[in-house]
């Protein structure tokens, strides 16, 4: 259904409730709001400085403290890096393939980040760290929380680009009921407060081609880790 005449964009993957509208807000939790399309007049900006940072520190696909290799391939980039192996999760200041310090933050990404955190009255949101997510089709992320950042009171920002994904938020155990958000190339998601601390994943990506990112959905996700 069309809300107005203004740039709608439609999926028949998801069928009828999917048609968004840049500059549309929904909010999904107390604390958490989708702003549709709010990246789309950063992206000649924001998409160069990420290709800079892939070359820095490409993606890899990590390994859980349990021993799976996650379908979701990592990058980051700002002072800590989000990491996995076999001895746990953590945040760290060296990207572990490299031994490098992960790459800078680029200023478009914090400036955007902080844009969006504003929308949702989070004032003073400094982000250290950006987690970046790469999904090809198939690829998933489970039912989870994260808690490994030290403030749980900072908000978490997360943009998406390229193909479409079913974002699923549950609520504070793994059993409950969970929404399920489509999320769009362009779209943010701020989460804050409440909402911190809620399970939440991602279903596996349907197969598809993006006009600007091909076949793959990145995603990239803002946090005061330290
Ligand atoms: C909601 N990433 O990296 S967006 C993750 O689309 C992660 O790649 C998903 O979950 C993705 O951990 C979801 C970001 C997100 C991050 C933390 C949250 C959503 C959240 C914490 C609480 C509620
Ligand atoms: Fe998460």
């Amino acid at each position: 259904m069309m809300r107005n005449n203004d740039n709608p964009i439609t999926l028949d993957l998801f069928a009828d409730e999917t048609t968004t509208t840049p500059g549309q807000v929904e909010r999904i939790g107390e604390q958490s709001l989708v702003l549709r399309g709010f990246a789309l007049p950063w992206l000649d900006r924001l998409l160069p400085a990420l290709e800079a940072v892939l070359q820095a520190a490409p993606f890899r696909q990590m390994v859980t403290p349990g021993g799976f290799t996650m379908s979701v391939a990592l990058s980051s980039c700002g002072a800590l890096g989000w990491t996995t192996d076999r001895s746990g999760y953590r945040y760290t200041a060296h990207d572990p393939q490299t031994g490098r310090p992960w790459p800078d933050m680029p200023a478009v990404f914090r400036e955007l980040a902080q844009a969006a955190a504003r929308q949702a009255q989070f004032e003073h949101f400094e982000p250290d760290s950006c987690l970046i997510n790469r999904y090809v089709p198939g690829a998933r992320m489970s039912l989870h929380q994260d808690k490994n950042e030290r403030q749980l009171t900072a908000p978490i920002v997360s943009m998406s680009l390229g193909l479409p994904a079913m974002f699923q938020f549950g609520g504070f155990e793994r059993s409950d009921k969970s929404q399920r958000i489509p999320l769009f190339h362009g779209d943010i998601v701020v989460w804050g407060g409440v909402d911190r601390l809620r399970y939440h994943g991602v279903l596996p990506l349907k197969a598809g081609e993006h006009p600007r990112l091909g076949a793959q959905r990145i995603n990239l996700t803002f946090r005061t880790a330290g």
